[in-house]
């Protein structure tokens, strides 16, 4: 934990304000198990953070895989990546901060040309972002000729500009469906498209992509991990075949916060997705017994308040997320065909 009083001087004035803040951050995090002096290490940055951005007219943008004292410290707006990028549209705030990696801000990006994205430090790379590159989309298409290619929001904008449309983990299956073709490029999550092939009965043409997150997770630590009948199993599509064969559910975080407001109190569930998820869902649904997933994105890890801070207090050109416009308008393209469905 880190002890912050050397670094930030909470003036006298303000210490009634910082007991209050301490107050709020235990109110929500004491239910993954954060003391009150945890609380305290951390209520003068999310105290200061949370001043700088209402000075500067800053939103933040936090992904539903960062940690709990982001989200429920400093983050105005949580969700999947489509749903935040959609929803920077909607916010009057123009400089938004997002904390997730970097495919996301670029997505935020291709959505809302005229706003400032910055995220905290640049490099939170992502497994499948950085298997696949517009070049190898080209190439596919050659192969193909004719045939629609579907990437998955989990690239960069050079490879959605050499897509027809983009998807979710929410729309995937969805978008496969309602798509006239019968034979589908899917790009670059090679067990979502094997996933996709086997709930929609389409032949889909798969790259060898990997989250390496959800890639790790074996038949034996699921059969560990479903140690009671009654839970109730929601995989999440990056999963390997042989584990979405063997859940109730399977689809995105969108979907898992959706089926999770129906959940009954007492109910047990077991998503098998990042635990930052698993650990927004315990503090916002503290009646639903939820089953650790312990499946952690490092990358998304990386993140952290102080980090936060000083991408707030002095952002420079590193932090801030440009795109070619020549590609972002072709990547808005696949972007928007999506918004369709
Ligand atoms: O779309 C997203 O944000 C990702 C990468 C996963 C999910 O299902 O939320």
């Amino acid at each position: 934990m880190v002890t912050v009083e050397e670094v930030i001087i909470i003036p006298s004035q303000d210490q009634e304000k910082l007991k209050e803040e301490v107050d709020r951050l235990y109110a929500k995090l004491a239910k993954l198990g954060w003391t009150k002096e945890a609380c305290e290490s951390i209520a003068p940055f999310t105290l200061r953070i949370n001043t700088i951005k209402k000075e500067k007219g800053i939103k933040i943008f936090a992904h539903s895989y960062q940690t709990a004292d982001i989200i429920f410290g400093v983050a105005d707006i949580v969700g999947d990546s489509l749903g935040l990028a959609k929803k920077a549209t909607e916010v009057e705030e123009d400089t938004i901060l997002l904390c997730g990696v970097d495919f996301m801000a670029e997505t935020m990006k291709i959505l809302n040309p005229e706003k400032t994205v910055f995220v905290p430090e640049p490099g939170r790379d992502c497994t499948l972002a950085d298997s696949i590159t517009g070049e190898d989309v080209k190439r596919l298409k050659k192969e193909h000729p004719g045939v629609p290619v579907i990437c998955y929001v989990n690239t960069n904008a050079g490879v959605k500009a050499e897509s027809d449309i983009c998807c979710t983990s929410a729309n995937a299956r969805r978008i496969v469906e309602q798509l006239e073709a019968e034979t589908i490029i899917f790009v670059p999550d090679e067990n979502m498209g094997k996933n996709l092939a086997e709930l929609t009965g389409k032949n889909i043409i798969t790259f060898p992509g990997y989250c390496r997150t959800h890639h790790a997770l074996s038949e034996k630590r699921f059969n560990t991990l479903q140690d009671d009948a009654a839970i109730k199993t929601f995989a999440h599509l990056e999963c390997k075949p042989e584990i979405i064969q063997k859940v109730d559910f399977a689809g995105g975080t969108g979907d898992m916060h959706r089926f999770v407001k129906k959940a009954k109190p007492g109910e047990k569930v077991l998503f098998l997705t990042e635990q930052g998820f698993v650990d927004r869902m315990k503090i916002e649904f503290p009646d639903i017994e939820f089953v650790d997933s312990n499946m952690i994105c490092i990358s998304m890890k990386r993140n952290d308040l102080p980090t936060i801070l000083k991408a707030i207090e002095n952002p420079t050109s590193e932090n801030i997320i440009e795109l070619d416009e020549k590609v972002r308008k072709k990547a808005f393209k696949a972007v928007n065909n999506m918004l369709k469905y």
